[in-house]
């Protein structure tokens, strides 16, 4: 991928795509980082820390992350994948999500403040219409599930992507990114 000077993408989709994604993409972080301060001015305290349950099946993938009193943002990391896949938190607006091809690795947005124990449910569009959500195979129509999560660090999970129906190729490297969380103040 070639990038300009200020990092933005100039190969692949015409330059009227890419400004309008990174419309979309700023329009998405500031209302993020609206919520974000809202949340966190009447955040109570409570019990913290973030938690990763295993899989049902215990297979690798499926996972379910779990947050309270917590901020989390998210990093892109880039991907293989030949769609131009868009992700996001269930309740984002319309074309405000992110999408992992266009966007430069390293772009942040910040999700949200928790206040009360929430499960994280990001989703990952595909060109080809499917929908896909971040835990149990239950919750994904071909019963398969999308997304691996590993805890990298202390306040760091990694979200690795499966972008095809069925399960595809099953190697996870669709689309990557990486969360950040940590207790709200
Ligand atoms: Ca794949």
């Amino acid at each position: 991928m070639t990038l300009s000077q200020d990092g933005v993408p100039v190969d692949g989709s015409p330059d009227a795509s890419h400004n309008y994604r990174a419309e979309g993409a700023m329009k998405f972080h500031h209302r993020l980082a609206a919520l974000l301060s809202v949340c966190c001015l009447i955040a109570v305290p409570t019990a913290r820390g973030f938690e990763l349950m295993p899989a049902d099946d215990g297979e690798t993938a499926g996972q379910t992350l779990t947050v309270r009193g917590e901020v989390v943002s998210m990093t892109l990391l880039g991907g293989v994948s030949g769609f131009d896949n868009r992700i996001a938190p269930p309740d984002a607006a319309p074309g405000a999500a992110l999408s992992c091809r266009t966007l430069p690795a390293g772009f942040t947005a910040l999700l949200g403040c928790f206040d009360a124990r929430t499960e994280l449910g990001l989703t990952l569009a595909t060109p080809e219409g499917d929908v896909w959500t971040m835990g149990p195979a239950v919750d994904n129509g071909d019963l398969v599930p999308h997304a691996r999560l590993s805890a990298t660090g202390p306040d760091t999970v990694l979200v690795e992507w499966e972008d095809l129906n069925g399960g595809g190729d099953a190697d996870y490297n669709d689309c990557l990114v990486e969360l950040k969380i940590t207790p709200a103040r």
